[in-house]
């Protein structure tokens, strides 16, 4: 069977990066945020093998920043987040799942603090801007929402560092996780920050205008090049393995941050009454119904997943495959998967209804691999606070 053809037209938005992309060579996009975002260069695994042994640069543009900015900015934001932002201060950001008043999960944005009363939210695929602009009319808040021209790269892999370095300055070396700072590149405007969907260290570079974005792109490679950069883009082999989460395929708003491992960010007792607080709260009291847990999926090679595979346990619904691929370093199918809880807790043996037949299922500890650790100027896990 032929792939199918993606049909484009203004409203799929480009990024500024996207020439730069297809002269480099990007084979197939995918749809993010209403916008085209390169998913391939060379194949799938060759470029997961550039960024888990070297470096890569990534258009993720798709990554829109909704910008809060005005009197009441703080207080919005804080409505739209379970994870308590008492301690927020600018240059710090932070992960933070945003819920509806179910505790259902909006998104799960990077949270970056520019000035005390002006935010980004660096978005995943769900339309933040609406759900923002109509909390801000319903509580008659002052605040100024809108989507700046700002459109990030992300620089990843255990060779990052040096690329940044040589870029930017040394000043990035000692930047931590999740931290970021104002810069530009001889009138290029700039974010920097420690930060980027795989865990193989990195930054990610936030252009500010889009005009610059073919001479951007063109000198991270030039000053990647001695390091052996390539092009590449999230990578659903290496955030499997690390144990990322994406929305819009391991959860929506019909899940809730408790049930995808995420209740860590989730400060149900903190004195600022946040939307969802209520129903969070209920949730905590009486535990989920469901989990997402990491599985492998015996038996030869799968194909990509396209749509969630049923699970089952001794033939009755368990729930359902939300991501899968295969590991070239485990030379496993592994994936993640939301299963009721009962039957997790009854260890009833579970399989999946595959295009290639069913497969046993079984039960894996997140993430299946380790993140890479040297790369991460003050620590991986100690930027976490
Ligand atoms: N960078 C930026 N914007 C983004 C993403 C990004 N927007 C879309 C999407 N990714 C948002 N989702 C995530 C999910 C996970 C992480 C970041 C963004 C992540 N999580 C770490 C983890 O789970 O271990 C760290 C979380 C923590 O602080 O504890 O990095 O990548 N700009």
């Amino acid at each position: 069977m032929t792939r199918p053809l993606l049909g484009i037209a203004h409203r799929t938005r480009k990024s500024p990066f996207f020439d730069a992309t297809r002269r480099w060579g990007a084979q197939a996009f995918t749809v993010y945020n209403h916008m085209l975002m390169p998913l391939t260069y060379e194949s799938p695994e060759a470029d997961y093998w550039h960024l888990v042994k070297g470096v890569t640069l990534w258009d993720v543009a798709v990554e829109r920043q909704v910008e809060v900015g005005g009197p009441d900015a703080f207080e919005l934001v804080r409505l739209m987040t379970p994870r308590d932002l008492s301690g927020c201060r600018p240059g710090a950001g932070k992960y933070i799942p945003l819920v509806d008043e179910h505790g259902g999960m909006v998104n799960d944005p990077v949270l970056l603090p520019l000035a005390a009363d002006r935010f980004w939210l660096s978005i995943a695929d769900s339309d933040v801007l609406l759900w923002a602009k109509g909390l801000a009319a319903g509580r008659g808040l002052s605040v100024t929402l809108r989507e700046p021209d700002v459109s990030p790269l992300a620089l990843q892999g255990p060779r990052a560092e040096p690329v940044a370095a040589a870029l930017c300055g040394e000043w990035v070396r000692a930047l931590k996780y999740f931290h970021f700072r104002e810069t530009d590149l001889d009138g290029i405007p700039l974010v920097v920050a420690r930060s980027g969907w795989s865990k193989q260290g990195g930054f990610e570079f936030y252009l500010r205008d889009g005009r610059f974005g073919e001479e951007l792109w063109e000198r991270i490679m030039a000053a990647g090049r001695p390091w052996d950069i390539r092009p590449g883009a999230p990578s659903t082999i290496e955030r499997i393995e690390s144990g990322l989460l994406s929305y819009g395929n391991d959860m929506n708003l019909d899940t809730n941050p408790f049930e995808v491992g995420l209740g860590k960010y989730c400060h149900l007792d903190q004195p600022f009454d946040f939307i969802g607080r209520a129903a969070l709260r209920r949730i905590r009291a009486e535990g989920v119904r469901r989990q997402l847990i990491g599985v492998v999926l015996s038996g030869e090679r799968l194909p990509g997943l396209e749509s969630h595979w049923p699970l089952l346990a001794d033939g009755i619904a368990a729930g359902a495959v939300t991501s899968a691929v295969y590991s070239p370093r485990l030379r496993k199918n592994i994936g993640l998967a939301l299963v009721e809880r009962r039957l997790l807790e009854a260890e009833s043996p579970l399989t999946a209804v595959t295009p290639a037949g069913e497969r046993p299922v079984s039960r894996h500890a997140l993430p299946f691999l380790p993140p890479q650790t040297d790369q991460t100027g003050g620590g991986q896990t100690s930027g976490r606070a």
